[in-house]
């Protein structure tokens, strides 16, 4: 075991390193219980380290078998090994040397997933952040770059694929039924980067052409069978090669680029330089098994990992403090390649929903920190949707406060002054302060303040004057660690309409700076005035959610249907929707509470109606306004002493209102959006398939029958409509004889598909009720389920604990009582898979009195549960403070 669970890194203490690392020759014999690796590491000493100075090496329960220096054994006393660090003494003042260490490990019995470990026989490693030291004993940190050089043997029948970073050097048979292969990766990286895979897999193969000519060898590994399944993923890795090549100007560098599909895995994927390791579920797909959200989620990975190449790799984090610079900017490179590929709105709608889903919650709860955070315990909890994704809305500011023109020529600097090197947040910012000459101080603090602002406006019309005012108010909510925070830089894009519904342009503007339709707000309190304004206006702010703030702006539903019907921004079209329909379940909740009648806003069902028949919009967006905001967007919304039994009895009575009132459209809709053409996994072909399968949701509430699920799910020939079927069929109805045999057939025709097989379980972990806890139980059970892999635990576990209000919620808080259960058994053997669902509890003080209770009780076993890994007591401790 590590044994730091007590220390805490801090940003402030970050010092180069005493000793430069100049390069790395690896060797390794591969065996599942005894891998011998051997490391030889070419050091000089930095220029005015003193003499006396030790090479201190990270290693993380290591075997050491074999220490030199220069060839030649080093003495006991001259060094200390501690299985955590390496310390060797007495060594040159300014020549380069070289240390050999040879370690011994076991990859079969590693479940970790961290280090070197095999999944399904394959050897396969993952070094990010901190795994590169559970290999063998080196400066495993980012700022660290060398080039490496990597030797891999291995018998040569069971093991015929050999393959690690960069270009191919040669292999050849060993005669003695092994056989070795040598890569070398000419570019220097740190040691997260680094990656070697071993095994018997089958390859897809391509190749890519860039703009200069280079020709690139592309192949994508997966297990022997599987091989038309990564076509899709092949195809999405052409796109973003050339997508990168032409919006920001970045070609791929290497002769070879790689993609292993592995069904063992932590995180999405990895963009290990050259040889990148996917979780199987983000390559394979075809239409027989995958929904229109695979498809999307596998373009957008598969960019992600390659947009990394630059945003990442070439130009990476001086320290894991600096892991936004590599991740917001390469999401924010992501959604933009999908907005491209895609509808852009539809694309934003989604984002958006996902920001406030995931993010907005962290934002507001025990586990917020700020974008670029300044301590840590464990660096593994912060791979968050904060350093994800609001690193990426923030990204996304700086090229609205910039406009295109000056944010490419930020990023063109960033690019040219900082390939090869190790950078911080500063260096980021810098240059897009130095290719506009606009200050960033001010707009900076959204990397260092945590919370999530809120902004609170007012209007009011003076006819007389024709002046319209905006009163507009920023707070940024205390987080722990910060209880008091500086205003912040704002780009509101907005936008007046006028009774007609054309958009007003004001004759001038008092109060704020306002290019185009940006409005900054700087001040905690500003006053904005519009002069020449005819009539009153209707403001739509926040445009495009062109800030990631929560905005309370209070408006009749008139004023709302207004902007649902004329904005000229989709995306703030639905938000106006999403807002009206908002309000309404706030307060059909606040009835069910109550005990009074739940009655529906009728102008709510006329802006809905309105938008799902217009057929010039496309179906893909009238199918997001159909979807109401979730159950925990509604608990958000309320903010505290929620009762997630309430919330969702009020969002069934209000949906089964829509559905009554709408019947008719929905039938329609049914009809007219059925594909008569062969699948494509098209972005427009998804779109009707989504615009279908709400209708269809809708219907059945309507019909209070499940017959037209059944029906659905019989006709289905794609795995997008039969799996919302299915959902719709078994959520509605469940234990039904119809739901019982629509699951059972699912099973049959899916049981050897452990991908597919997660949906069955995600399907039935997230039917709503108390009842499913039991369900979840007998199905951990299952012949199919396997505990060891993460994508099962996310699946069953994961998505009971995450995505099923009221089964979770139990009032009698068995529901947290057995994810406390979960936690200690999967913590042993994955703390970074027990630590992240875990996080599912982050919300429980805006629970109603009696679960928070339960909740806190079961966090409290949690935490006092025997040799807790360092990654579980970290988020217990800051879960429960
Ligand atoms: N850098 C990867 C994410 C990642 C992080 C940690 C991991 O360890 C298990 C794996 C992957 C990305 O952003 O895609
Ligand atoms: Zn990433």
């Amino acid at each position: 075991m590590r044994t730091d669970t007590g220390e805490i890194i801090h940003l402030e203490d970050y010092q180069p390193t005493d000793f430069v690392l100049e390069r790395v020759d690896l060797t390794f014999e591969l065996d599942p219980l005894e891998t011998k690796v051997e490391a030889r590491l070419i050091f000089h000493r930095r220029e005015g380290v003193a003499a006396d100075r030790p090479l201190v090496l990270d290693g993380d329960e290591l075997k050491m078998t074999g220490l030199l220096l220069d060839q030649e054994p080093i003495a006991a006393e001259d060094y200390t090994e501690t299985g955590e660090t390496l310390t060797i003494r007495g060594l040159p003042d300014s020549a380069p040397f070289e240390i050999t260490v040879t370690t011994e490990l076991s990859p079969q019995t590693n479940t970790k997933l961290m280090g070197l470990y095999r999944t399904n026989d394959v050897y396969c490693t993952q070094c990010e952040a901190e795994g590169f030291r559970r290999i063998t004993f080196f400066p495993d940190r980012p700022d660290v770059l060398a080039v490496y050089t990597v030797n891999i043997i291995a018998d040569k029948a069971t093991v015929p694929l050999l393959l690690s970073n960069g270009n191919f050097l040669g292999g050849a048979g060993m005669g003695d039924g092994r056989h070795f292969a040598a890569w070398f990766d000419p570019h220097p990286k740190p040691s997260y980067l680094f990656a070697l895979v071993a095994g018997d897999l089958g390859v897809v193969e391509d190749s890519f052409t860039t703009l200069s000519g280079r020709e690139v060898v592309l192949k994508i590994y997966v297990e022997h069978g599987k091989e038309p399944r990564a076509a899709y993923a092949m195809d999405a890795l052409k796109r973003s090669m050339r997508w990168d090549e032409e919006v920001f100007g970045r070609e791929y560098d290497l002769d070879i680029f790689m993609i292993v599909a592995v069904s063992d895995f932590n995180m999405g994927a990895m963009e290990n330089k050259g040889l990148n390791v996917f979780n199987d579920k983000y390559v394979l797909a075809d239409p027989e098994t995958a929904t229109d959200q695979d498809y999307a989620n596998i373009e957008a990975i598969i960019a992600h990992e390659y947009f990394h190449n630059w945003t990442g790799n070439r130009i990476t984090c001086r320290d894991w403090f600096q892991l936004c610079l590599k991740e917001g900017l390469t999401v924010y490179r992501d959604h933009q390649f999908s907005a491209d590929q895609r509808s852009r709105a539809v694309k934003r709608i989604a984002e958006v929903r996902h920001l406030k889903a995931e993010q907005f919650p962290e934002d507001g709860g025990p586990l917020a920190h700020p974008v670029r955070p300044t301590r840590y315990r464990e660096i593994n909890n912060f791979y968050t949707t904060t350093v994800y994704e609001k690193g990426s809305e923030v990204t996304g500011m700086i090229a609205t406060l910039l406009g295109p023109d000056l944010f490419k020529a930020g990023m063109d600097l960033y690019f040219d002054r900082h390939d090869g090197q190790a950078v911080t947040i500063e260096d980021f910012i810098r240059c897009f302060e130095e290719a506009s000459g606009r200050d960033l101080t001010q707009f900076s603090l959204w990397y260092h303040q945590a919370g999530t602002p809120l902004v609170s406006a007012s209007g009011t019309y003076d006819a007389s004057r024709q002046t319209f005012t905006l009163q507009l108010e920023q707070t940024v909510p205390p987080t722990p660690g910060q209880s008091t925070k500086q205003p912040v830089h704002i780009p509101l894009r907005f936008a007046l309409i006028s009774e007609d519904g054309t958009i007003t342009e004001a004759s001038s503007v008092s109060g704020a700076e306002v290019t185009g339709d940006v409005l900054h707000l700087v001040e905690r309190s500003q006053s904005v005035t519009f002069e020449g304004i005819a009539s009153r206006p209707v403001v739509s702010l926040n445009r495009g959610f062109s800030a990631p703030i929560n905005l309370h702006f209070e408006k009749s539903s008139a004023d709302r249907a207004q902007i649902a019907r004329f904005e000229t921004d989709l995306f703030a079209r639905w938000q106006a929707l999403n807002d009206m329909a908002l309000d309404a379940l706030v307060a059909a909740t606040a009835s069910v509470r109550a005990g009074t009648p739940v009655v529906c806003d009728q102008a709510l069902i006329d802006a809905l109606m309105a938008t799902v028949s217009d057929d010039a919009l496309e179906p893909a967006f009238r199918a997001q306004a159909l979807a109401l905001p979730s159950e925990s967007d509604i608990a958000r919304e309320i903010g505290r002493d929620n009762d997630p039994d309430a919330i969702f009895a009020a969002r069934r009575e209000i949906m089964t209102a829509i559905a009554t009132a709408g019947r008719e459209t929905f039938a329609g809709l049914f009809e007219t959006m059925r594909s008569t053409e062969a699948f494509s996994p098209d972005a427009a072909s998804a779109g009707r398939r989504a615009l279908r399968n709400s209708a269809l949701a809708y219907l059945v509430l309507a019909e209070n029958a499940p017959t037209r699920a059944v029906e659905a799910f019989s006709a289905a020939d794609n795995m997008t409509d039969l799996s919302q079927a299915l959902t719709i069929l078994v959520h509605r109805f469940p234990d039904t004889p119809e739901a019982t045999a629509a699951l059972e057939s699912f099973q049959t025709r899916f049981a050897d598909n452990a991908l597919v097989l997660d949906k069955w379980f995600t399907v039935q972990a997230t039917i709503p009720g108390a009842a499913t806890l039991e369900r979840v139980e007998t199905l951990m059970a299952h012949p199919l389920f396997n505990g060891l892999n993460p994508n099962r635990v996310r699946a069953l576990v994961g998505t009971f604990a995450f995505s099923n209000p009221t089964g979770f919620n139990r009032a009698d808080g068995k529901g947290y009582r057995f994810l406390a259960r979960q936690i200690l058994d999967i913590d042993p053997r994955n703390p970074q898979l027990a630590a992240r669902i875990l996080t599912s509890m982050r919300s429980w003080r805006s629970l109603e009195s009696g679960r928070a209770e339960h909740a806190r009780a079961a966090l409290s076993e949690i935490a006092a549960g025997a040799k807790l890994s360092p990654d579980v007591s970290d988020i217990v401790e800051r879960t429960l403070k």
